[in-house]
């Protein structure tokens, strides 16, 4: 029955299809042709029509990924599952000069370990900010597992802007997850170890190693994570593992699962049984709550210490102020979540078949009521199992995670054993359906599923393996995202995109109307740290400084030339180089690439970035622009010349591999008269129309405004030139005026284009 009813939707959509297409059976046939020729069923087609988005359009929301090994995220849309960008987060980028430039080095640099550049990142859990439990589109928070790291990527365009590395930790896998008000991002540790930085033995493991929670401050203003104001819980060492924070009336609280609560130590080589058995010997782990809001106010009242410059709240002032306390949990948990309504914590057993629904009213009822059922060895009192669970439901093998649905009470939980998502009501504790998917699923995903608003509609399954989903490519495969339709009653598979780029594990998707990225910079800007760089440049302004043997190059780029064409520096010499896009067009980038430097800068439109280096040997080396950014982009370019120490640069005139004379000086003449003609046609047509209207138009006319008035400066050096009888340089400079007509005329069909396309209106 359902599979007919399916069947005719599909009919229907292909109806649809035909009738939008004039002619009727001419349509049918078309689309029934492609459909036997590709092996596509109804079922396909329609799928196909719900992922869709022809040329031009856009998603509706925007999904950020963990990238997992790679130190990076991934964004992508939904419903097309098309990748917008990698952004480079512990992991240099090239394409985004990230690591490269000097101002992207130095964000690195805020991770270093122990004094070392740790260049990659193992990234898990992204979490959008948040103001009152719901996304605010402004910046994304991701953590490092192998090095406890987190970083901060401002959405307003997109960049990684800080990375903090946590002042206790050796490993954390529990963050990044936030409060309501993006108060704080928090994170756990996960593999415990001394807090001290130096040896000691695991038979102390016990006594010296810990675990813990760290509450990092967040400055929404700034855009800054805050380590003076931040603070971290001291915890047993258990592996502790994700977290969620409360919301709505379990606002304050936080909550985090850990597993091998056995304090298991392995050691196959001295005939031990490994970690796995001696991790899962237990029926239960356990579930930390902790109170942030009083840590907060003990924090602001001085009443905690700082070691290694952060405060830490220990165990002893834990239990003392009564700020943490453990429940048992199925054994060997993975996901904890809170509920949209913030009522309930729901726990996923991994080694369990059982989901557990946890009461927050009743968590807090124990505790005020002092009602513990005893102590861990380290004092810490414990929540009775049957005092905090509500109910406990059997999801299926693995259960791994959980999201929400639009529907009250509705959650879908991967299943990780089974291949399988199983969609049930944590409040009444009815399984509502389930769907297999390939293969193995870890993390899943639904529309904004971790506010206090989620929005239903699409769930995507992480899938940890792809097997035989994908053309083949050799053992190491791609992951695979699959997106899921869970607007019916049904849960819907539409469709599998293979994801090559590490193993990501958890993604949050936005909606996409809550991003309002910028197109270009203020022209001189750091935009590592959102200010206007000291190095940036004006048109025309460009300059040589040199220091003993520091040298600074102060240029810009701008369809289609670098400033300077020619750097001339001396072996043993510190160069840098600094360069600010002058253009305003949107997407006009410019790179900046040199043999044998390692230098590879992306510069967007007023972006300032710098390339330091040290020339030791003398020689040629030649550079370029590396995007293609117009028609003359490979003229774009120059040469750095590393001269031996002592030698003397020679003035001589440079001999020009072409000869010109006065006809041909007076035949570029007229072409530059005919396109001027061309040009004031352009404007003709923009100014007599709203063009103010249209703020792209206002940006290409500023722009094609700037290329006009270099045109004729190359003009006003052509005639001086042609005066003085000198038809060569007349020619040249002639000859650049031109091609600064011609990006002219570009920007001004472009911006022509775009008014007859959006039904600008005539004005005059
Ligand atoms: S983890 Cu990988 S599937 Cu790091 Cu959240 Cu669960
Ligand atoms: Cu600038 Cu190519």
């Amino acid at each position: 029955m359902k599979f007919y009813s399916r069947l005719g939707g599909a009919l229907l959509l292909v109806a649809l299809v035909s009738m939008m297409i004039s002619s009727f059976a001419f349509a049918e046939s078309k689309l029934q042709k492609v459909m036997k020729e590709r092996g596509l069923t109804e079922k396909d087609v329609l799928a196909a029509a719900k992922t869709y988005v022809p040329t031009g359009g856009r998603d509706e929301y925007i999904v950020c990924s963990s990238g997992g090994q790679s130190g990076h995220v991934i964004f992508y849309g939904i419903p097309s599952m098309r990748i917008l960008k990698y952004v480079a987060v512990f992991t240099p980028e090239p394409w985004q000069g990230y690591g490269f430039d000097d101002e992207s080095k130095a964000v690195l640099a805020q991770g270093r370990i122990q004094g070392k550049d740790i260049v990659f990142g193992d990234t898990h859990h992204p979490a959008f900010s948040e103001t009152d439990g719901d996304y605010n589109g402004r910046y994304v928070f991701i953590n490092d597992k192998a090095n406890p790291r987190l970083a901060v990527i401002d959405l307003h365009d997109f960049e990684t802007k800080q990375i903090v590395a946590n002042p206790f930790f050796r490993s954390a896998h529990g963050g990044c997850f936030v409060t309501p008000n993006t108060e704080y991002v928090m994170e756990a540790s996960q593999y415990a170890a001394p807090y001290k930085d130096e040896f000691v033995p695991l038979n102390d493991f016990n006594d010296e190693y810990r675990g813990g929670l760290t509450y990092w401050k967040f400055n929404m203003d700034s855009g800054r994570l805050e380590p003076e104001n931040s603070f971290t819980f001291e915890m047993p060492p258990y592996s502790q593992d994700l977290c969620d924070a409360g919301k709505g009336p379990s606002y304050g609280w936080g909550f985090t699962n850990s597993f091998c609560t056995e304090r298991y130590v392995g050691g196959i080589e001295k005939g031990r049984p490994p970690y796995e058995a001696g991790c899962s010997s237990k029926d239960t782990d356990f579930m930390h709550v902790t109170n942030w809001k009083k840590a907060e106010e003990l924090v602001k009242a001085g009443k905690v210490t700082k070691v290694n410059g952060a405060y830490l709240i220990t165990m002893e002032q834990a239990i003392k102020e009564e700020l943490m306390f453990l429940i048992p949990e199925p054994k060997s948990p993975h996901g904890v979540d809170v509920t949209p309504d913030g009522l309930h914590i729901l726990v996923a057993g991994k080694l369990d078949s059982h989901a557990w629904v946890y009461s927050f009213e009743k968590i807090m009822k124990a505790i005020k009521d002092k009602n513990f059922e005893g102590t861990d060895p380290y004092g810490l009192p414990i929540i009775s199992l049957d005092t905090a669970l509500e109910r406990s439901v059997n999801v299926g093998l693995g259960p791994l995670h959980n999201q929400f649905d639009s529907v009250d009470g509705v959650v879908y939980t991967s299943i990780y054993v089974d291949s399988q998502i199983t969609k049930w009501n944590y409040k009444t504790g009815k399984i509502l359906d389930t769907l297999p998917i390939h293969y193995n699923v870890g993390h899943l995903m639904t529309m904004e599923g971790d506010t206090k608003h989620p929005d239903g509609k699409y769930l995507v399954a992480l899938n940890k393996l792809s097997i035989d989903r994908f053309n083949p490519v050799g053992p190491l495969h791609p992951q695979n995202h699959q997106l899921i339709d869970i607007s019916g009653a049904q849960m819907e598979l539409l469709y599998d995109m293979p994801l090559p780029l590490g193993e990501p594990h958890y993604a949050v998707a936005i909606k996409a109307d809550k991003l309002q990225p910028t197109v270009r910079y203020k022209t001189g800007w750091n935009s590592r740290k959102d200010e206007k760089s000291p190095f940036r440049c004006r048109a025309g302004r460009e300059k040589v400084v040199r220091e003993g043997n520091k040298v600074d190059i102060y240029g810009t780029l701008i369809r289609s030339h670098i400033t300077p064409e020619t750097i001339e520096v001396y072996e043993g010499d510190t160069v840098s180089i600094h360069l600010t896009n002058l253009e305003r067009a949107q997407d006009e980038v410019h790179g900046f690439a040199m043999y044998g430097h390692n230098v590879q800068l992306s510069i967007e439109p007023g972006k300032t970035a710098s390339a330091t280096f040290t020339v030791d040997k003398a020689g040629v080396y030649p550079y370029y622009c590396t995007e293609f950014c117009s028609a003359l982009h490979l003229e774009m370019q120059g040469y750095m010349l590393v001269m031996p120490k002592g030698y003397k640069p020679q003035d001589a005139a440079i001999i020009d591999g072409e000869k010109y004379t006065k006809a041909d000086y007076e035949a570029q003449v007229a072409t530059n008269i005919a396109t001027q003609d061309v040009i004031n046609q352009v404007v003709g047509f923009i100014t007599s129309h709203n063009y103010k209207d249209f703020p792209i138009v206002v940006s290409l006319v500023e722009d094609a405004t700037d290329q006009l008035g270099f045109a004729e400066e190359a003009k006003t050096k052509s005639e001086v030139a042609a005066a003085e009888g000198d038809f060569q340089n007349a020619m040249l400079w002639a000859n650049q005026w031109w091609q600064y007509q011609v990006k002219t005329a570009d920007l001004g069909l472009r911006a022509k284009t775009h008014l007859e396309q959006n039904g600008a209106k005539k004005v005059k």
